[in-house]
């Protein structure tokens, strides 16, 4: 790929930034926006006490949806009957029982959030920080864990594409723009305000479902948001804390025009410190949501507490 431009020569030399702007030990970024008064706008988008969870249930018998490379959940179990019949098990005083089980899971092997110090160009990271403190088995900068410690909580806008094109899912490579959400919200009869969290539906994890692995994993591309200088000076303005969506990468997974791969990761992540949730389900939400007009409510979200992971499981649950 000699012809695909560096991440540097995309986004220029001076692209949006926002390292040091809440001090230089920060590391959960965007999500500094959600103060208290983002939390009570939050609260009062709840209207009728609906209440959704948001994951991708792990282990689905259809498989899971992964990046290329990874592996949904392998579980198994420690204890089961057949264990204690055997002799095998424990034995407990007063002779109960219980199951007991064990997973291997890529941490970001379903729906997830991303550290901030996940993906990163120039071996920098997140508020500058050196690419070597990924090194040592660990991420000694920017993990999961300090999103994991601070949690998510907000007015969220859930803004429906697949429907507003009018599709079950957009189609592998397809793109949209800030604008395009924009005329989307107003269509929908909602506005995207300042420190909003943004939840963007594709289909694309129906679509997931509805496939054979084969078909949909074919030239793997996603659709989605696509890099502009604009569309970063966006979400910069209007100081998006994180982005949810129900494709496994958020974004388109190659710029179009260049063949880069995942910029939104490096001027969105990296830059700006915007928090990234994949995979996340909003089918059930965006539903609801069509059925009464109303596309705001409260999000809250808390992925796992893991020492220097690079993102963690998430079930983010909704109430409206
Ligand atoms: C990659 O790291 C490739 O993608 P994601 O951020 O979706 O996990």
């Amino acid at each position: 790929m000699a012809d695909v431009p560096s991440m540097r020569e995309l986004l220029g030399e001076n692209p949006p930034q926002n390292w040091g702007k809440w001090g230089d030990d920060d590391e959960v970024g965007s999500l500094n926006y959600l103060d208290a008064n983002q939390v009570l706008r939050g609260v009062a988008s709840v209207k009728n006490g609906q209440v959704f969870t948001l994951q991708c249930p792990m282990g689905h018998p259809h498989g899971d949806p992964v990046f290329p490379g990874r592996e949904g959940i392998k579980r198994e179990m420690v204890w089961d009957h057949d264990v204690f019949e055997s002799g095998e098990g424990p034995s407990f005083p007063g002779g109960i029982r219980a199951t007991d089980d064990k997973a291997e899971i890529f941490l970001q092997g379903s729906s997830q959030y991303d550290a901030l110090g996940h993906a990163w160009y120039d071996d920098t990271l997140w508020n500058g920080r050196h690419a070597d403190t990924t090194n040592g088995g660990g991420m000694s900068w920017a993990s999961i864990l300090p999103i994991a410690e601070r949690g998510v909580a907000g007015r969220g806008v859930l803004i429906d594409m697949a429907r507003h094109r009018g599709k079950d899912w957009l189609d592998k490579g397809e793109t949209f723009t800030h604008e395009d959400l924009q005329e989307a919200a107003s269509a929908q009869g909602v506005t995207i305000e300042n420190r909003d969290i943004l939840l963007v539906r594709t289909g694309f994890l129906k679509y997931f479902y509805a496939t054979p692995a084969e078909e949909f994993y074919e030239g793997f591309v996603e659709p989605g948001l696509t890099y502009s200088p604009e569309l970063v000076q966006w979400f910069q303005d209007k100081e998006i804390p994180n982005l949810v969506t129900d494709t496994i990468a958020n974004e388109v997974t190659a710029h179009p025009e260049t063949g880069v791969l995942l910029p939104l990761h490096a001027s969105l992540l990296r830059n700006l410190g915007v928090s990234l949730a994949e995979i996340i389900w909003l089918d059930d939400l965006a539903d609801a949501c069509a059925a009464d007009g109303r596309w705001d409510f409260l999000y809250t979200a808390a992925p796992l507490k893991i020492h220097e992971a690079t993102g963690s499981p998430v079930n983010p649950v909704v109430i409206r």
